[in-house]
């Protein structure tokens, strides 16, 4: 296989581990913390949880090491999506695995959770590892996004761990994946399987985080790789002055992602679902609001802005999840055969004005034709609307368009509006990760085998104090269970992390709230340019605004 010159390069690189991990295994005691109750629910989430519930939190610390030494044979998986940094949660484990004894064993299961099931795996040797330390991806053993849920599921997944002489499995995902990782935990723990289940955040949406998990692994790259990217356009923009940019940027629900890219490049506009959902904000009060940036900057003479648009948004406007809701609605079942049969556009508008409430047609008619059709054409294969492959980023163009040319009949408005459209999301989630991840990941799949090895089943990998520089960091592990409560999910009450939404009080939020009237009318743009891995620290092991402003760190 070809390797460029900065793969060949990043190879070199030495993921750096918090203080406390760095002394060697047999270096590393544990300090046994406070028991833990769930965020919320705890009767409920006991209940379910009788063997893995109310654990006690972990924290590593320098010392004689004092595990009971067995020969460990770990199988890891790499869950949901791509995220910079996976590999070198697998690298830190092998490491640690192997620095703990060499006859441990790691086992990758590929394509996701499935591989578990279908008993696809490999063994890693250090040739194998070699060849992905400090890379993007996970295609050194694939992802998928088969769930791991049902107690047909476990029992194979048993037996598979039962076949390989398994201790433990390491599941690295996002919310969803590491609430299944606790309900496995908990299936083994009540089966006394022996087998330990240790989960590992991921997820470039930023939302999995709590007052334990400060980040999840791959936020980091992906939001500072599109930074680079609407940094560049910002400075097209700014010299060509002749195109607004309207910008959808990844992120399935919460907008974490759009909100650390605006702190990164102060566009003129960027919009918030957690706040738009707050505020009850219609389509039209937000192509109004975008319309009035884009009107005060042209009575500056400047033609010309960038907004982001996050990926989520849609399903934060009330009415637009009214509509979703009728629309799913009018094609469940054999309706969907129904409307597909209809010859026409004109046809089945007819019979969707028929079927919708007067609200909800009401939404609908203002909708672009475009999106009025991707409405019903991209569906989901139980038949509900695909909300991300909405295109947002078109869809707010064009009803501000329609704000403009209203405003320009009325006499109020004589600029330009040209528009051109982008999405970035799949260009972030497999980029080479920044030195935070790299470190970060390999410090948490390093800790993972620490958890491992001094018994715990059911924790999440946990290193925290991720503001100040490595050394500084803390590793431990907190059980899953804390971070749990009862949500309705499908029609009924289940356990599962509570998924993080951009906080309108918190700190990151606060501080484009008391920015973004100037950058909306100003160009303000900042240029954040490409991740750099060599050069000095300040620039090349710079976290996310985000992050160091939760932290309270000052910017
Ligand atoms: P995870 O939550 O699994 O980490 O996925 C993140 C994400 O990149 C979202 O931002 C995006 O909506 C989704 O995956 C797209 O996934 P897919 O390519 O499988 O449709």
């Amino acid at each position: 296989m070809k390797v460029s010159p900065l793969q060949n390069a990043r190879y070199g690189y030495t993921p750096k581990l918090p203080g406390m991990l760095r002394g060697g295994i047999s270096q590393i005691s544990v300090k046994v913390g406070a028991a833990t109750e769930s965020v919320a629910d705890q009767d409920k989430i006991k209940a379910l949880f009788p063997n893995t519930y109310g654990n006690n939190e972990i924290t590593f610390e320098k010392g004689t090491n004092t595990s009971t030494p067995k020969k460990q044979v770990v199988g890891v998986i790499l869950s949901g999506g791509q995220a910079p940094g996976g590999h070198n949660v697998i690298s830190g484990l092998y490491d640690a695995l192997k620095a703990s004894d060499k006859n441990n064993v790691l086992l990758g299961f590929k394509g996701g959770p499935s591989g578990l099931i279908d008993d696809d795996f490999v063994e890693f040797t250090d040739e194998f590892i070699d060849a992905y330390r400090n890379t993007g991806g996970f295609d050194i053993i694939g992802s998928g996004r088969t769930k791991l849920e049902t107690e047909e599921q476990f029992k194979i997944v048993t037996e598979v761990a039962k076949k390989h002489g398994l201790t433990a499995i390491v599941i690295i995902g996002g919310d969803d994946s590491n609430t299944n990782a606790a309900v496995l935990a908990e299936y083994m723990a009540a089966h006394n399987t022996g087998v330990q289940v240790i989960g590992c955040p991921k997820t470039i949406d930023g939302d999995l985080k709590n007052e334990d998990i400060e980040a999840s692994f791959g936020f980091d790259t992906a939001t500072k790789t599109y930074s680079e990217l609407i940094g560049n356009i910002e400075r097209d923009a700014n010299s060509a002055k002749k195109y607004w940019h309207f910008i959808k940027v990844m992120g399935r629900s919460a907008s974490h992602v759009a909100l650390e890219c605006a702190l990164e490049t102060q566009p003129n506009i960027c919009l918030i679902g957690e706040e738009v959902a707050a505020k009850k904000m219609s389509l039209s009060s937000i192509a109004d609001y975008i319309a009035d940036a884009v009107e005060k900057r042209a009575a500056n003479g400047d033609n010309f802005g960038v907004a982001i648009i996050p990926e989520g948004i849609v399903e934060f406007i009330p009415e637009f999840s009214m509509l979703i809701a009728e629309i799913n609605e009018l094609l469940a079942g054999s309706k969907t055969d129904e409307f597909n049969a209809l010859p026409d556009w004109k046809s089945k508008f007819a019979f969707i004005k028929e079927g919708l409430s007067a609200e909800a047609f009401a939404v609908f008619e203002i909708l672009p034709r475009f999106v009025q059709q991707q409405l019903f054409l991209e569906r989901d294969p139980h038949g509900n609307v695909q909300v991300s492959l909405i295109e947002s980023d078109k869809l707010f163009a064009a009803l501000v368009g329609d704000k403009l040319e209203a405003r320009k009949a009325a006499g109020t408005y004589k600029g330009k509006f040209g528009t051109q459209h982008h999405f970035f999301g799949y260009e972030g989630r497999c980029a080479f990760p920044s030195n935070f991840d790299s470190d970060y990941c390999y410090s948490l799949g390093y800790n993972a085998f620490m958890l491992i090895q001094y018994g715990y089943n059911g924790y999440l990998s946990k290193v925290s104090n991720l503001s100040k520089p490595a050394e500084e960091w803390n590793a431990g592990g907190m059980p899953i269970t804390k971070m749990m409560n009862i949500e309705r999910r499908n029609g009924e009450d289940k356990p599962v992390i509570r998924k993080a939404l951009v906080e309108l009080d918190g700190a990151p939020f606060k501080y484009f709230e008391a920015h973004r009237d100037e950058w909306a009318v100003e160009t303000a743009f900042t240029y954040p340019g490409s991740i750099q891995y060599f050069g000095p620290s300040e620039v090349c092991d710079l976290t996310t605004m985000t992050l160091a402003l939760e932290k309270g760190e000052k910017l």
